[in-house]
């Protein structure tokens, strides 16, 4: 039984104790069976107030009922991007406002999306992005100072929560978060012996991909997708992992290694390199760094915002061929 169909309530103006009571008594005026037990809260909420009964296997169901719908549906999806970092959550943005009726996963090892974009830098709560991100930063909603050849957001989870609400809001675009990829699925790519194409990934709760060494062996589950988008970040326990996944594939050689700090040099190539690395697998944001050797840039991020736009220009353009 699917669940129902989701329903927004406007926010209400002033949600307080008052427009509580007031609400409370309009029940009360319509509802005979509650009204008394309405009339007297109203009246006195702090000591009558009580919530509606409720069973604790309907809150169990109210879950489960929907995750496991949710991974039925989208077992079979049109795009996963693995990685809900600052690109990642730009990418499923761009493609959530342009392709509604594309089926998007999102899969995210941690509990908490948003990658390394909830501070600005170190423990600094700024965010900085150089123009012309600032675009990006208007298409979102998200205020900025101005201060000439670039932008900074008064704090980063401003724009990692501003940008997360919005992807999360989009009805065909779902988050798995908690949730790791640890392999991909391939196909033989056609005419190119040894080659293959990426055709969806292989999944596992993180907590069970991090005990595959001390538990007996716990198989994972798979989702299907003719295109992935990695955006998984440098290196580190996690980070890099489509690229890595591809060397000990064979099916790059080797990775270039992410250099030095150069913000110049690496927010441009960052952005100019975003692209389908090999048949089915997009790359973006620092994962890229591993790839091509690019620098890293430190704590400015508007590479990561506009390869997320190139990322999902690059998935528009494949996935229509
Ligand atoms: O924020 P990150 O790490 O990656 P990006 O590329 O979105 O943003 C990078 C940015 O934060 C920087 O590193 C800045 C600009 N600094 C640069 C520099 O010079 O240091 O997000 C990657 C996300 C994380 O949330 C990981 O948890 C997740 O990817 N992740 C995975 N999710 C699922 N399965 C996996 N195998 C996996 N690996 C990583």
């Amino acid at each position: 039984m699917s669940p129902p169909a989701a329903t927004f309530t406007e926010p209400s103006a002033s949600f307080n104790s008052l427009s509580l009571k007031k609400d409370l008594q309009v029940r009360a005026a319509s509802n005979g069976s509650e009204a008394k037990t309405l009339e007297a809260m109203a009246n006195n909420w702090e000591s009558n107030f009580s919530f509606a009964p409720i069973r604790e296997s309907q809150v169990s169901r109210a879950m489960t009922r929907r995750y496991f719908a949710d991974l039925d549906t989208y077992a079979e999806s049109d795009i996963v991007i693995v990685g809900a970092g600052s690109c990642g959550l730009s990418t499923a943005y761009m493609l959530g406002k342009q392709r509604p009726d594309l089926k998007i996963a999102i899969i995210e090892a941690s509990v908490s999306p948003g990658g390394g974009a909830w501070l600005g830098g170190q423990l600094f709560s700024a965010m900085v992005m150089r123009k012309p991100a600032d675009a990006f930063l208007r298409d979102l909603g998200v205020p900025y100072e101005d201060e000439g050849a670039f932008v900074v957001v008064k704090h980063a989870a401003l724009f990692t929560s501003t940008l997360l609400s919005k992807v999360l809001s989009f009805p065909n675009i779902k988050l798995f978060n908690a949730t790791a990829v640890e392999d991909l699925i391939t196909r033989p790519a056609p005419g190119a012996p040894g080659s293959v194409r990426i055709a969806g990934v292989v999944t596992n709760w993180t907590l069970v991909s991090m005990h595959h060494d001390d538990q007996s062996c716990m198989d994972p589950n798979t989702i299907n997708a003719p295109l992935v988008i990695s955006t998984t970040g440098h290196d580190g326990p996690f980070g890099a992992f489509c690229v890595k996944r591809l060397v000990s594939m064979q099916q790059i050689e080797k990775l270039g290694g992410m250099r030095g700090l150069d913000m110049n040099t690496a927010e441009d190539a960052i952005v100019k390199r975003t692209r389908e690395v090999v048949p089915g697998l997009i790359v973006g944001g620092m994962e890229l760094s591993e790839v091509d050797g690019a620098n890293r840039m430190g704590p400015t991020f508007g590479a990561m915002a506009l390869s997320g736009v190139k990322a999902a220009e690059e998935a528009l353009r494949v996935i229509d061929l």
